[in-house]
Formats: C-alpha cells, sequence, structure tokens
C-alpha cells in the first residue's frame, strides 16, 4: 500500500490503529482513537492491565476527567480491544509505541523497554505499516536504535517497506485527556511525505496546532522544552535562596521582575518532581559528544538540592528552639509530586523524608491525595516540632493553623511553596518561608 493509500484509510477511518504501552501516555491515545470511530487495537505486556481494560476499568491512577467513562464506553462498543499478543499487530496499518524511556543512576537512557516492544514489534510488522514513537527519546535515538532494531527484526526497510516517525508525547498527569486533545505536536517524519500522513493520522484526535519536522528535531523539541523549564525552576531556586541571603523575598522580588517584559520567572519550591522534567535534561544532554553542557547539569543539581536546603531552613529553626534534628518531630505536609495531585513519582518529598529520617528526626507523612498518607493531620501534628508545607495542596491553604498549632510541641511552620500569605496575628508560631526571611 503506498503512503497516498494509507493516507486514505485513515481519512477514511477504515485504518486499523494499534497502541504499544497502555499507561498514562498509550491508553488515552487508543481511547480517543476508539471514540474517533477507529478499530483500535490496545497492546501491553501486563496481562492484568489488559484484562482490567477489556473489562471496561481504567487502571490509571488518580483524577483524570473523563477517563474512566471513555475506557468504558470504548471497550463497550469493543471500537477498542486489548491483547498481550504481539502477533495480531501484523494487522495494523499505523501502530504508535508509548513505552517508558527511564535514565538510570549514571543519567544515561535505559531502552530496554523500547528495544523489547521493537523487536517483538519487528518479527510480526506487516509492510506498509506505519509505526510513530511517542515515548520521549534522546536526540539521535530514531536513527541509531529505533530504525535498525525494527528493520533488523523485520527484514523490511524504513522509508519504502514500511513508514516510520517520532511524535513525542506532551501529556500532563491530570490533564492527560485534555493535553492529548488540545497541547499541540510536532511530528517528526523519516520523510516529509511520512510527516505529511502522520499528520493526516493526528488530525483525526489533536486540535492543536501539528508542526511537522525531520525526527531529529522532534527528539530535541521533547527533550529541549523540559531541559528549558527545569533551567527556569532552577534559576528561581537560586534566586529564592539569595533573597533568604539578603533579607529579601522571593515572592514579592518574582512578581515585580515578571513586570519587565519578556520575564517570566518561575516559581521555587522544595525541588522538581514528576515522570518527565527531572529525566528529560539528562536524555537531551547524553546526546552531546563533543560539546560539554553545563548549564542544564547544574541546573539539575540546584532543583535536586532543594530538600535538603528545605531541610536546612527546618533545621535552623528547630537549632533557635534548642531542638536537634534526632530529637525532632516532623511533619511533611504533601508527598505527591505536584499540587492536587496523587502522582508521587520523583517526588522532592520522598528525597526530603529521606535526608531528614537519616538525620535522625521522626517524620510523619501527611498527603490527602496519596492513599497511604491520608491519616487524621490533628493526630499527626500532636506533639511536633515543626510543619514543613512541601506540595502546594489547595487543601492546605485553609488549614485551622490555631487548633493544629495548640497541640504541637514547639510551633514550627515552614513554607517551602509559599502556599501561606499570612498566619493571622493572633497565632503564636516560628514561621519560616523559602526564599523569604518576611
Ligand atoms: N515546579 C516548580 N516550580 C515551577 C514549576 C514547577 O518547582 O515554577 C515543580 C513542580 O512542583 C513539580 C515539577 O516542578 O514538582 C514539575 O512540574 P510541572 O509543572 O513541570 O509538571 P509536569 O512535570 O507534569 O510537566 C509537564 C511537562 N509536560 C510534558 O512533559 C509533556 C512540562 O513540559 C509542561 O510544561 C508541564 O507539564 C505543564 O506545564 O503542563
Amino acid at each position: 500500500m503506498t503512503l497516498s493509500a494509507l493516507q486514505d484509510k485513515i481519512t477514511n477511518k477504515e485504518a486499523t490503529v494499534a497502541i504499544i504501552g497502555l499507561g498514562y501516555v498509550g491508553l488515552p491515545v487508543a481511547c480517543m482513537f476508539a471514540k474517533a470511530g477507529f478499530k483500535t487495537l490496545g497492546v501491553d505486556i501486563d496481562q492484568a492491565r489488559v484484562d482490567k481494560i477489556n473489562q471496561g476499568i481504567n487502571p490509571i491512577e488518580g483524577i483524570e476527567p473523563g477517563l474512566s467513562e471513555l475506557v468504558q464506553s470504548v471497550t463497550e462498543t469493543q471500537n477498542l480491544t486489548c491483547t498481550t499478543d504481539y502477533a495480531m499487530l501484523a494487522d495494523a496499518d499505523v501502530i504508535t509505541i508509548s513505552v517508558q524511556t527511564p535514565v538510570d543512576s549514571d543519567h544515561q537512557p535505559r531502552y530496554e523497554h523500547l528495544k523489547s516492544a521493537l523487536t517483538t514489534l519487528g518479527n510480526v510488522l506487516s509492510a506498509d505499516t506505519l509505526v510513530i514513537i511517542e515515548s520521549t527519546l534522546s536526540p539521535g535515538t530514531m536513527t541509531r536504535i529505533v530504525q535498525p532494531t525494527l528493520e533488523a527484526s523485520s527484514g523490511l526497510q524504513a522509508g519504502t517497506d514500511f513508514y516510520l516517525g517520532h511524535c513525542p508525547e506532551r501529556v500532563m498527569p491530570g490533564r492527560l485527556l485534555h493535553n492529548i486533545q488540545m497541547m499541540n505536536r510536532v511530528i517528526g517524519g523519516l520523510t516529509p511525505e511520512i510527516a505529511k500522513v502522520m499528520t493526516t493520522f493526528y488530525q483525526q484526535i489533536v486540535q492543536g496546532d501539528l508542526d511537522t519536522t525531520d525526527v531529529l528535531t522532534a527528539e530535541l523539541v521533547k527533550t529541549t522544552e523540559n531541559a528549558y523549564r527545569d533551567v527556569q525552576i532552577a534559576f528561581a531556586n537560586e534566586v529564592a535562596q539569595i533573597c533568604e541571603d539578603v533579607g529579601a523575598d522571593v515572592w514579592e522580588l518574582r512578581q515585580l521582575v515578571n513586570k519587565s517584559p519578556g520575564r517570566n520567572m518561575l516559581y521555587p519550591g522544595a525541588g522538581v518532581g514528576g515522570h518527565c522534567i527531572p529525566k528529560d535534561p539528562w536524555l537531551l544532554i547524553s546526546s552531546a559528544t563533543h560539546s560539554t553542557p553545563s548549564l542544564i547539569p547544574t541546573a539539575r543539581a540546584v532543583n535536586a538540592s532543594m530538600p535538603q536546603h528545605v531541610l536546612h531552613l527546618t533545621e535552623n529553626a528547630l537549632s533557635k528552639h534548642g531542638i536537634a534534628l534526632k530529637d525532632a518531630k516532623i511533619v511533611a505536609l504533601g508527598y505527591a509530586y505536584l499540587e492536587n495531585s496523587d502522582d508521587t513519582r520523583n517526588s522532592p518529598s520522598e528525597a526530603f523524608v529521606q535526608v531528614t529520617r537519616s538525620a535522625g528526626a521522626e517524620v510523619c507523612i501527611h498527603d490527602p491525595y496519596v492513599p497511604a498518607y491520608q491519616q487524621s493531620l490533628d493526630d499527626m501534628v500532636h506533639n511536633a516540632d515543626a510543619l514543613v508545607i512541601l506540595v502546594a495542596h489547595d487543601m492546605y491553604k485553609t488549614l485551622d493553623w490555631q487548633s493544629l498549632l495548640s497541640t504541637m510541641r514547639t510551633t514550627i511552620i515552614v513554607d517551602s511553596r509559599n502556599v501561606i500569605d499570612a498566619l493571622p496575628a493572633t497565632i503564636e508560631a516560628d514561621f519560616v518561608r523559602l526564599g523569604s526571611q518576611k
């Protein structure tokens, strides 16, 4: 089948779509193509996950507006069926791959999952199929790893026998369906003709801009946009510490700086978590061969040091009351990596709890969204010395501080996310705000 014939099949919704990897990226994409009227096959190695979805149950934790209802409806109509059997991919016309692409402790990309999916797919790949990688990749991976792996395992030639492209995902937990529909996407085709057909494919579910380019540029866009954000956050964190040194307030400073045209200083905080920002900068610089990036790794180090900095602020406050960390009881408020989310991946709170416990302190964890930490906050604060706000959950903006502080042994509050504008004057507490001496 020629590319234009494939394009017609997509336009007529006669193309069979297959999605490999039914996680927080793949599953919503599979549901949206099924909802758009395509016969859609979901493929995953996890039989339990496949069974759950085929029963119409959404396996993804957390608050994802519309997703559970969509999983139920597209499985009821059988537009979406899921399997662990890769052989069924032989009938697909367009196949996307959304498997995890982590980095290891040396910050190097780990492509085991991707290579395994590619090899298994290659063994059953039919000619004229369009294969699109949605996983985030270090620049150069498409031509260095993806294309040769598929060609070796299928015996087919990319670009002529089958078609290949990269369209990096831009999802955000809590807004999965919305982001897939509304976010602009970069379409990287092995050839411009393939990029054109990819555009027709994504037009079926995406309302944002679809910008075509080559596969290398598409790999660079995703890793660069997240490295950019990480550097921006690190800048805010570094300025926050300078403000602490000189006795200024970074939150006021940020507002005034951003009144200057072309400035957009982000927010300092207890650190940077999540599935992409801590990882993607490393994917980007892992492709640097002759250059030696220093700004991007330094920004990573600044952000990774913030949990320790919050412990430093807490330790200082405790020492003013003659309390050593090893004798202190501390309540950590917030364990998710992001406000009003239950997602704890790479959470800075995890780092804070680890360093604080290793300093000998007793640490209780509270988080209204994370099932393991939803016990009573009133009980937790009893006899505590410090409450440390690590995540800007809405719930923490309306706490009854009078009541909470009344049962504490020492009344220290450390706010690393500028959650509290100002404590009522009637409240006696030693209040520490990250980035401010006020
Ligand atoms: N954070 C700060 N200060 C800030 C912004 C974020 O400390 O000013 C921290 C957050 O607390 C969190 C981490 O950084 O721990 C990441 O926050 P995020 O707002 O970047 O949320 P993510 O990790 O879900 O980022 C995703 C990214 N999207 C994709 O990778 C497709 C990112 O590129 C988007 O900019 C972000 O969503 C978004 O704003 O939607």
